[in-house]
């Protein structure tokens, strides 16, 4: 990607990146240039102080950060930055992401992080919000953001179409 990333994508470890790339996928939909790469919290904490604190000089405007476990990255970025900060909760552990998700959602007052579903799903929704908080300043991004909930409708009246043509079939009603 060649243009100025608007969002930064941090995961606490590289097993995160098969999560996290729904993020990239969505903000890559909406055609949102962004950057990935990998920092953990509590490995290497002057990695993560460096990339985040950089962020608003290098042009970033949202950051979202993945990670599992006792996960402290998205709350560690939120304390060296006042761009937004959008957590995904991993499932990494025996406890299914339940530990990552009480760690990044329970921020204490003055400290926002904006937690996501646990896995997948919040990854994905990381991506489309962050188009969001972009979109607030860019038409053609909330032009695009429509379209995408129009055609997310469409499918669903398709879905349920499908779906009753086949109750009639299997049950004639
Ligand atoms: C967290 O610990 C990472 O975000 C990852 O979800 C979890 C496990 O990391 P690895 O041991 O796979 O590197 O910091």
């Amino acid at each position: 990607m060649n243009k100025q990333p608007l969002v930064g994508i941090l995961m606490g470890s590289d097993s995160d990146y098969d999560i996290m790339v729904e993020a990239a996928k969505a903000l890559d939909q909406f055609g949102v240039p962004f950057e990935m790469t990998v920092s953990s919290a509590h490995r290497t904490p002057e990695r993560t102080s460096r990339y985040v604190s950089s962020a608003k000089k290098r042009g970033l405007k949202v950051l979202i950060a993945g990670a599992g476990a006792a996960a402290h990255l998205a709350g560690v970025m939120a304390a060296e930055t006042t761009l937004p900060i959008i957590g995904v909760p991993i499932d990494a552990t025996s406890l299914n992401g339940m530990d990552a998700l009480l760690a990044m959602v329970q921020m204490p007052a003055g400290m926002p992080v904006a937690t996501m579903a646990v896995g997948k799903a919040g990854a994905r929704n990381a991506g489309i919000l962050a188009t969001q908080m972009l979109a607030l300043a860019d038409d053609t991004l909330a032009e695009k953001l429509v379209t995408f909930k129009v055609e997310m409708a469409a499918g669903v009246e398709k879905k349920a179409a499908a779906l009753e043509k086949r109750l009639a079939e299997d049950f004639g009603n």
